[in-house]
Order: structure tokens, then sequence, then C-alpha cells
């Protein structure tokens, strides 16, 4: 055994001699070639650009190198592997990321300096891979760095859009939309596969057929479209795997139109070709409302079709039957997106592999597992049955004869309740009969996760009550995390180095848990000094992009409060502009001593709107009209200013994140499933002002809700709360006119805050309870305050007339008093950097290292999978 370990010692050393070098003349070399025969550029002149394209290629090269051993290793292993289905991947920048990951990044940097290069602006050079939305699509690339860090045996599958999310920019205060061209000067990340593709049908007829004796089903597809593969190398953190992220683009079959040539058409035969393509054109830019538009379920299918042909051909190179299957393949499927898969792993099975139905359904109920992030029943995907039939009949048949057989077991359990069988069927009758993508999900998967505790209780309780009672076992909760090595070490060096320095080592970027040794030190006079600097600096290189982009100059003594993250009425940008307002109106109303007493903000909102999502739009021109006011008043001067930084993305969070002081995070109470975003800011040391929603609860459990600011309703309050509205409605009338001074022995705290912001408040009795309401600022925009009256009415509707169903007007004083706390504690800055010290002290939890060996355990029954070094 020891010598045979020697041996192999011995022959790696050998092997090492041919490993690329990391040396800095290395990387100097390295870097010249790719400028002079990849970039095709000159050795003695070559542009920023060109610098960092033949700096990636660099990089790539090593991540190749590592990339081959890992699936090599792989190979010889053949351990049981976990496939990763999305339809969404939000990667961002790679360069930093990976030589991070592969611990070079100083020899680079030092590299760069002898040719005469700043590392970081060559960094700056690179776009964003946006082939996703927001938290769904981020999420998923947190898992491939925690899934390659820990060595697990992954692959991740999705789809490789020509266009990835949409640029905004921002005209005179709206939001207009541009393609993201991210691919036109080339992409140094990806391996372009040609030989490995595969054909995906569609359409056309199912037909029966008798094989030895027996009927089956076959289809005879109308089109074929062929699914080119490309590699996206995942290095892991100080380990030598490097995983695959492998993406699909569509390309004309060959034997696509021979039927047109022979008919002599041929011109019109080549540029048909070309439609094939637009499968992989473009992504859907509004996440969660399902149109059943054919382009987006031809995305699924087309992505999912490739990916099963490449698992099962990689499965038959090693095994015979098909009964191992489970053994080797875990299949997890990101929301239901990829949720046709299940019939189409039935179709294969049934009618390629010709097993039983039994059979097939044993192995497929084996394999799968899906992870739900919407949080109501209206969020679930659902597919015309019409279009399902044109599109993919034979899968059609599939899902009808999955659905009798489970409606058969369920009668077994609830005899004839067609009530609760016509609620759990995976067919939905009714004005358009739709396929129930999730049911399909729940009837199959193992294992049902929700995205933290609060969004599991949801799912038992109310979305999938049914399927709950009757299955249990299968609801797990897998609460999200992210990655601290982009969000902490690549996104925030100088945090990074100093939690190393006061934890005595770095193998936190590794086993996070290690983090909350901060604590110890929260109160450490010398830690405190080093972390306000820290902050400090981050605050200055924000302030510097916001000048920039916004000519907005701001103060770095202002509390800079944030709120980046896609714009929905559920998370509530509209509170926080209302509550901007009230600020706005109170400074207004104050004399020159007052105003001394004002914590100087700096609100910083970001995030795009779905193109077709009218409120959205109009919430984003709200925070350009008001800034626009705000920022010019020379009353207001450096006590508030108002910025929206546009076009946010990966990169930006990146920026903005560790150099925020406070977070804003205002979904109504139920309805953000868990948001990630928050533990971002949570990390990097930044104050949480947040709603009892999703992850906040648990976070709150973690730190300490005496370290964060919490404020509004809680989720269990909010159904009973929507059902009063229609009974306050009568005193918002009243509410509008009058402003009210609020009576300071009767209400002291309310009085605190009318003080503290001027008196356009409206307050009013039920019984013990007070109620603040916020159309005192509603009124200043429908009254065209800020410009824009016509436009900005039907967005004032949705609070007042419109029944205010995010219950903005209910949250309004809480909010009030949340932020009125942020400003009180900001001024004890000692107090202030403790809380934030404990922040980043109490967020191991939610890395995403933990989310996934909790889905390797629990779900996946995966082993990591070390490559030798
Ligand atoms: C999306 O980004 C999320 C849920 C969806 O149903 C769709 Br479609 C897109 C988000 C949730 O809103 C967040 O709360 C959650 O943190 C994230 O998914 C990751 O689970």
């Amino acid at each position: 055994e020891l010598g045979g370990r020697k041996a192999k010692v011995e022959k790696m050393f050998g092997l090492m001699d041919e490993f690329l070098k990391n040396d800095p003349i290395s990387l100097q070399k390295d870097i010249l070639d790719h400028v002079e025969f990849t970039v095709a550029r000159s050795r003695f002149s070559f542009d920023d650009f060109e610098a960092y394209q033949a700096l990636a290629h660099s990089v790539r090269d090593r991540l190749i190198e590592r990339w081959h051993d890992t699936h090599q290793y792989f190979k010889k292993k053949d351990p049981k592997r976990i496939y990763f289905l999305s339809l969404e991947f939000l990667m961002g920048r790679s360069l930093t990321n990976s030589v991070t990951n592969l611990g070079i990044q100083d020899q680079y940097a030092d590299a760069l300096t002898q040719l005469g290069f700043d590392y970081e602006v060559l960094a700056e050079q690179e776009g964003d891979a946006a082939l996703g939305n927001g938290g769904l699509a981020r999420f998923a690339a947190c898992q491939m760095d925690s899934l390659a860090t820990l060595d697990y045996p992954a692959w991740g599958y999705g789809l490789r859009y020509q266009y990835g999310l949409f640029r905004q920019i921002i005209v005179d205060g709206f939001q207009h939309e541009q393609p993201d061209f991210w691919l036109n000067f080339g992409n140094p990340w990806e391996i372009e596969r040609v030989h490995v593709s595969y054909p995906v049908k569609f359409y056309g007829t199912v037909e029966e057929e008798v094989l030895n004796g027996k009927k089956c089903k076959i289809w005879i597809p109308g089109e074929s479209v062929e699914a080119v593969a490309y590699d996206n190398p995942i290095p892991g953190y100080g380990t030598r795997n490097a995983i695959n992220l492998r993406l699909w683009a569509a390309k004309p079959s060959d034997q696509y139109d021979m039927e047109s040539y022979t008919t002599g058409d041929y011109i019109n035969a080549i540029v048909n070709r070309q439609k094939a393509e637009t499968i992989s054109n473009v992504l859907y830019p509004d996440d969660r409302s399902y149109q059943g538009k054919e382009l987006r379920l031809k995305q699924q299918y087309f992505f999912v079709s490739a990916s099963l042909q490449d698992i099962m051909r990689r499965f038959k190179d090693l095994h015979r039957s098909f009964d191992e299957f489970p053994e080797k393949v875990a299949l997890q499927i990101n929301d239901t997106h990829p949720s046709i898969s299940i019939a189409e792993v039935m179709r294969v099975l049934v009618d390629e592999e010709h097993l039983d139905w039994s059979k097939a359904w044993d192995i497929a109920c084996r394999i799968f597992s899906v992870t739900i992030h919407a949080v109501q029943p209206e969020g679930l995907e659902k597919i015309p049955v019409d279009l399902l039939g044109s599109v993919l009949p034979r899968h059609l048949e599939i899902i009808y004869e999955i659905n009798y057989r489970l409606m058969e077991e369920l009668k077994k359990s609830f005899g004839q309740d067609y009530d609760k069988l016509s609620r759990m069927s995976i067919i939905e009758e009714g004005a358009v009969k739709s396929i129930r993508m999730a049911n399909l999900s729940l009837a199959c998967c193992h294992t049902v996760n929700g995205v933290s505790r609060v969004h599991l209780e949801t799912l038992k309780t109310r979305v999938f009550k049914d399927y709950y009672e009757l299955w249990p076992q299968k609801f797990q909760c897998k609460t999200n995390g992210v990655t601290q090595r982009r969000w902490i070490v690549v996104s925030n060096p100088s945090l990074c180095s100093i939690i190393s320095k006061w934890l005595g080592t770095e193998a936190w970027i590794r086993n996070v848990d290690l983090i909350s040794g901060l604590r110890e030190y929260a109160k450490d006079p010398d830690l405190h000094t080093e972390w306000k600097n820290m902050k400090r600096v981050n605050k200055m290189r924000l302030a510097e992009y916001i000048e920039t982009l916004t000519s907005v100059k701001v103060s770095l003594d202002a509390m800079f409060d944030v709120q980046i993250k896609r714009i929905h009425e559920y998370k509530r940008q509209l509170l926080n502009m209302l509550g901007i307002i009230h600020r706005y109106d109170c400074i207004k109303n104050m004399d020159e001593s007052d105003k001394r007493r004002v914590v100087p903000r700096v609100c910083i909102i970001g995030g795009k709107a779905a193109p077709g999502y009218e409120v959205a739009k109009k919430i984003i021109k709200l925070c350009h009209a008001v800034a626009d006011k705000v920022n010019n008043d020379p009353d207001v001067g450096d006590l508030l200013k108002v910025v929206f930084i546009p076009d946010y993305n990966v990169s930006v969070a990146e920026l903005v994140i560790p150099g925020s002081d406070l977070s804003q995070h205002l979904s109504t109470a139920g309805h953000e499933a868990s948001g990630t975003g928050c533990m971002k800011f949570l990390m990097n040391g930044c104050l949480l002002l947040a709603t009892a929603d999703g992850s906040a609860v648990e976070i709150a459990e973690e730190i300490g809700a005496e370290n964060m600011f919490l404020f509004g309703a809680k989720v269990d309050e909010v159904p009973a709360l929507r059902e009063k509205g229609t009974t306050l409605k009568g005193s918002l009338q009243f509410a509008r006119v009058v402003r009210v001074r609020i009576p300071s022995k009767v209400f002291p705290v309310l009085f605190a805050i009318s003080m503290q912001f001027g008196s356009y408040v409206a307050a009013r009795c039920l019984g013990s309870k007070v109620f603040l309401y916020v159309l005192g600022n509603v009124r200043m925009v429908r009254d065209g305050y800020f410009g824009f009256k016509d436009y900005f009415k039907s967005l004032c509707d949705t609070v007042e007339d419109g029944g205010d169903f995010y219950l903005l007007g209910y949250d309004f004083a809480s909010y009030l008093e949340a932020q009125a706390a942020a400003d009180r504690t900001f001024v004890d800055q000692e107090k202030w950097t403790q809380m934030s010290i404990l922040s980043t002290a109490g967020s191991g939890k939610f890395s995403s290292d933990r989310t996934i060996e909790e889905y390797a355990q629990q779900s996946w029954g995966i082993e990591p999978c070390k490559c030798p070094f």
C-alpha cells in the first residue's frame, strides 16, 4: 500500500514538470504569447482590453489543465454524480474569481506590474456573463462555486444564450432596454466542443408500433435542431478540482431540410436553417410571469434533452443496465423550469430503452429532486396543454399517463374527494387547460426543497398543503447561501485580510464556520480601527463610481443606505421611496438647529424592471424624479442624497455591497422565498434593515435580532391585515387632507418620529393600535410635487385606491421607527462597528458551502471526489 502510494506520488511529480508554471516570469511569457498568437497583436503594442484578453487566455489554460485532471479522475473513480439543471446561471465576471480560486492572484499581479500593467485595470475590462435574471440564477452560480470547492463530482447544465439579460440604460429617468452583446468580443471562459453535440427533436406525431409482440409508442418528430456543448470550467478554491458548467447552443441540424433540397429551393433551405438558432438566442427577462410562450418551452426542452442525452451517454460508457442509474446519477432541477426532464427520462427509458413503465417510473423517482423558489401559487409554472401537445406530443401523452396513475394512487388514500384530487392533479382544467409543472415535480421527485425555513413552512401549509399531508418526508428545508469566495475574498479584499489576520488563518475561506471566531474581538478597539478604515476605503471607491455615473457628489460621512435587487412591487422599493420623500419633507420643515441632529444619508437604489412590468418601471422613474428634486435642493445639502445606480448586475453588486453601511430588504412578509442579497451584505458587515421574511428570520437568529433593524407585519399577520384593508379605507380620505400633530404624552414613540421627521404623517387609532399612513407622501407624488403627475397616478393608486395589497400603509410606521433606530445607532460609531463585526461573525450559516453540504447529504447522496493535488 505504502509502496503503491509512493509510486503514484513519484509519477505525479514527473507529471508536474509538464504543468503550466505559475511564477511571474512564466506567467508573463504566457500572457505575451497569447497577445501575439491568440489575440494576434504585436507584443509591443496592445491596449488594456487586448491585455485582458491575453491574460484571460493564460488563466483559461490553467483552468483547462485542472478540468482535464478532474474529469479524468472522475471517470476513473466513477462516483455518483450530481447533475444540476438550471435555465439560468448568473456568473458575472470570471477573471478574479478564477485566479483567486487557483490561488495565483499575487503572482499574476506581480507579473503584470513587471509588464507595466495594473491587474485591477485589466480586470475592469471584463463584461458580465448575465445568463440569468436575479436571485435564482445567482444562487445557481454560488452553488457551482461551492460544489467545486467541496470536491463534489458535479456538472451544471444550462443554456448558452446569445443575449443575456438586457442592459438597462436610463434616459430622462426612464428605463430603456438594450441587447446584451456579451459574446461580441469573444468569450475566453468557454470551450466550444463542436464534437459534443446532440439532435433535439420537436413537433411531429406519435405512432404505435409492435415490438417483440408488445405494443409501443414511437414519436415521429417534425423538426430537429442540433445542441452544441460549450464548457465553462468552474475551479474550486484550495483544491485541484475544476468542475464543468456545460451550456448548450442551438445550431441547424444537417438533416434539417433535406426535403427542401430535393424541391430545389436551395436558398430558402439555407435561410431556414438559421431559424434553429433562435432557440438559444435570448434569455426571457421577466422571471416570474409565465405566458405560455412556445419559444420558452422549446428552450426548456432543448437544454433538458441535450443534457439527458449527454448524461445517459456518460452512464452507458461504463454501465450496461439502467438498474444502476440511481446509484450513479442524481438530477437536481432548479425550480420547475427543467421539469420537462421528468417526462423526457420516462420517454427515453420506456420508448427507447424499452423498460417497463413501472420500472422506469421507479428509476425516475429515485433520481430527481427539485428546489422550489416561488412563494405564491400564482408564481408556479403552467404549460397550456395545446402548446405542449404541438411541440412535444409524446411528452404530453406521458404526462397524462403519469397523472392517470397518480390519480389512481391518490384515490386509494383520499377516496372520492374530488376537490382534493383536482387540486393535486398535474392537469388543470379551466379556461386554458394546462400542465402544472410543480405538481409533475411533486409527483416524481424524492425531495422537494424550500429555500428558507419560512418558505418551506409556506409550501407545507399553503402552496402544497395536500402533497405535504400525503408525503411529508419529501419536504425539506435547505436555506440558501452565498459563496464567501466571491462575496468576500474577491469583492472585499481588505475585509478578507482583516478576517484572516484576526482569526490567524485563511481556513475560513473553505470552512466558513470559523468566521464566528471574530465575535471574541467585537469590542476590540484595534479591530474597530481596521474595520472602519476598511469600510471607508470601500465607500470611497463607491463614491467615485457614483460620481462618474450620476455626477452626484456624496459625503463619506453620510450613512450609505442601499437597496439593490430586481424591482418588484413585493420588494417594496416604493416603501423606500416614500420613506425618502418623508425624510426630505421633514428636513424641509426643520430649522438649522434641528438639522444639526440629522444623520446624513446617501440613499442608493439599483435594479432592473422586467420590460413589460409597468408599475416597476414607474418606480424607477419615481427614484429619478425624487433624486432630481432632492439632490438639487440647497436646503438639503449633504443631509440627503438619492442615487439610482443604472444597469445593476453582479459586478455592480461586488462594488456596492462592500461600500454600504445599511442595506434594505423590505418585502411584505411571506413574499420573499429566501433572499440572498441580504446574506452578501451580512458577510460584508453591513447592517440589515429588514422585514421578518425569508432568510432574514434565520439571520436574526444567528446574529441576534438586536443586531439588525427589523420591522413590519409578520408572516402570519399578513392575511388578516389584507382582509381588514377595506375597512381601513375610510380613514384614508381623512389622511389625505389633514396634517396630524401627534400628542406627545399619548404616543411618545410616534411623537418622537414626527419630531424627527416633520409632520407629513397621518395617524389613526384603532382600539389600542395606532396606524400611521404613508398617504401624506403619496399625496405629494400625486399632486405633482416631483413632476410627471399623470404618469405617477397609477403608481399612487396601487397604495391608495388599489387596496394596498403589499401593505405599505400598515408597515410604514414601524419602517420609520426602524429607520430612526438606524440613525440613532449610526451616531454611536462604536456600537455600529460592533454590530457590523457581529454581522460578519454571524454570517457563517449563510455560506452556500453549508447549503451544498445539506443538499449532498440529504437530497443527492453524493460523496466528495477529490482529484489528487
Ligand atoms: C427568482 O429569482 C426567485 C424566485 C423565483 O420564483 C423566480 Br422565477 C426567480 C428568487 C426568490 O425570489 C428569492 O427569494 C430567492 O432567494 C432566490 O430565488 C433563490 O432561491
